[in-house]
């Protein structure tokens, strides 16, 4: 008899909220109580898209905005057979930003829409759950000095923040993420428990319009 299926579980949030820590320290959860569990993150700069959009956020390269969001929708699509494949052989997702960022970021520059944005996205798998690691503007301050990347500057952040708020439906939970990273990962790990449950017998849904 074939297992169950996979988990796709999101991590989106601003810069410095924790997603990495956090994907990590699920990861290492799950396979440990043998749960089938891999790290993804996006963008993935390995592959040939992922490439040049590593050289567009070191400033190496300058794209048009349209043409940058669309490369970075291309580099989820390329990792799209994959995800698919992992999901339906039992391995659960815990992937560090997906179309979410790709939509709040672009949305966040002029003359971008959400609904524009969104276009490439459809047709996607669907998460089963979307984390939004919540940090205020100061807690993120005392993180540490933004980077050399592009975006890394507060009012662009404030913008994405209020876009994802926009983007946010019912799959959504808005974690504070202003916590102590073990008890973070504590209430992180509840709420995949849930969703695993849950999840089970469902078939895997793409992203609509
Ligand atoms: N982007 C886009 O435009 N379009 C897209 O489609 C996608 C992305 C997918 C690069 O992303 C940029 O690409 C990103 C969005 C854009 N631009 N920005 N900003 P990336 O994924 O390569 O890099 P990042 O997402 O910017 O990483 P990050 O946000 O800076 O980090 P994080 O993953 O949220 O946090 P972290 O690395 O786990 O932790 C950051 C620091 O905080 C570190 O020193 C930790 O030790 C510390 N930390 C973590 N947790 C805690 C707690 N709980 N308490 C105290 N300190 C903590």
């Amino acid at each position: 008899m074939m297992g169950r299926r996979g988990v796709l579980f999101v991590f989106e949030g601003c810069d410095r909220a924790g997603k990495t820590t956090q994907c990590r320290m699920l990861v290492d959860a799950l396979c440990k109580r043998g749960i089938p569990a891999e790290y993804m993150n996006f963008p993935d700069r390995s592959t040939a898209i992922g490439k040049i959009i590593n050289d567009y956020l070191l400033k190496k390269v300058e794209l048009p905005d349209k043409a940058v969001h669309l490369l970075f929708s291309a580099n989820r699509w390329e990792l799209e057979p994959v995800i698919k494949n992992k999901l339906a052989s039992g391995v659960s997702l815990i992937v560090d930003r997906y179309s979410y960022s790709g939509v709040a970021f672009s949305a966040a520059k002029k003359g971008m829409d959400l609904k524009w944005c969104w276009n490439p996205e459809i047709g996607l798998p669907e998460p089963d759950a979307v984390l939004l690691l919540n940090l205020t503007e100061e807690v993120s301050a005392k993180r540490g000095d933004f980077g050399l990347e592009r975006y890394e500057a507060t009012d662009f952040q404030r913008k994405v923040k209020s876009n994802f708020m926009d983007l946010k439906d019912s799959l959504w939970k808005i974690i504070d993420a202003d916590k102590p990273v073990e008890n973070l990962h504590v209430e992180i790990l509840d709420i995949f428990n849930s969703v695993y449950e849950s999840s089970a017998g469902k078939p895997i849904t793409v992203l609509k319009a």
